[in-house]
């Protein structure tokens, strides 16, 4: 009876959120995955509690995402923390949040040095307050020579401005006869951008039901495969990662050619 009990098991799916890690590693990871982190608002109306308590409660899940990944061996995660169309927010709100990344690095940057994380940030620095900055930067600073998982924040970014800057820094080694316009390419093109150093994301994942990209790396999604949840932010567990892990090595991917992925 034991034995049979034995052999139904391993004709199973794995079933432990371990054995699916486990299995999961047997297959491609992701090497950029990029997260929409959305839905930290309506965690908190739905426990009538104010909206800063939802943000909160979302910067708590950025640690695990953080750790799992780190594991699976992804070399770039990044996250969207706040867009350049964020500032309309009520005035509180914001500075609620441009405090978030000194607590977030003041609890947690000691764990990330230990597990080699290097924290970048993407986004324009110069709206951003000296406070949030400096916190930033000096994490930046100290992590920059450590080779693991790359926590790359997307804060005060916006996709159309991004590639608006590299457009106008192309036309300006155009102009200085460095370049011709004849020889500009995706992958020139994708140098300029705040990106030029990382590789692109091969999943991108949002929360909370919103299917739509709002402004989000749109050159460096071209390829992407999509994972939208209607799990909030703040609930959203390793569970919920490894299963979105999962769908991605189950897709076939084309490179809207004949050149295909192998998994
Ligand atoms: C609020 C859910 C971590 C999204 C996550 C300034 C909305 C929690 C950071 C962070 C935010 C940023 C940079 C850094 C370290 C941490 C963060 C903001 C919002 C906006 F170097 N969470 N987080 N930044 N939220």
């Amino acid at each position: 009876m034991l034995d049979k009990m034995k052999i139904w098991k391993s004709t199973k799916e794995p079933d432990t959120l371990d054995d699916r890690i486990r299995e999961c590693l047997n297959y491609k990871i992701p090497n950029h995955i990029a997260i929409i982190m959305d839905g930290n608002g309506r965690w908190a109306n739905k426990r009538a509690m104010p909206r800063i308590a939802g943000h909160h409660e979302g910067m708590k899940t950025v640690r695990p995402i953080t750790r799992l990944c780190n594991r699976l061996g992804v070399k770039v995660l990044t996250l969207y923390a706040f867009s350049t169309e964020n500032w309309i927010r009520p005035k509180l709100e914001v500075e609620y949040l441009m405090k978030l990344p000194e607590e977030f690095l003041g609890t947690f940057l000691p764990e990330l040095i230990e597990e080699n994380v290097q924290v970048q940030m993407m986004g324009d620095r110069s709206q951003i307050p000296a406070h949030t900055l400096s916190a930033v930067e000096k994490a930046v600073q100290e992590t920059a020579h450590n080779d693991g998982l790359i926590l790359n924040f997307a804060l005060n970014y916006g996709s159309r401005s991004e590639i608006i800057t590299a457009v106008k820094s192309l036309a300006d080694e155009v102009e200085k006869g460095n370049l011709s316009a004849n020889e500009i390419n995706d992958t020139i093109f994708s140098s300029h951008l705040m990106t030029g150093h990382l590789e692109d994301p091969d999943l991108l994942i949002r929360t909370s039901g919103e299917i739509r990209l709002s402004n989000f790396m749109l050159w460096q999604l071209a390829y992407a495969e999509f994972w939208f949840t209607d799990v909030l932010w703040p609930d959203f567990s390793d569970a919920h990662l490894i299963e979105a892990i999962e769908a991605y090595q189950k897709r076939s991917r084309r490179f809207g050619g004949l050149q295909s992925e192998e998994t």
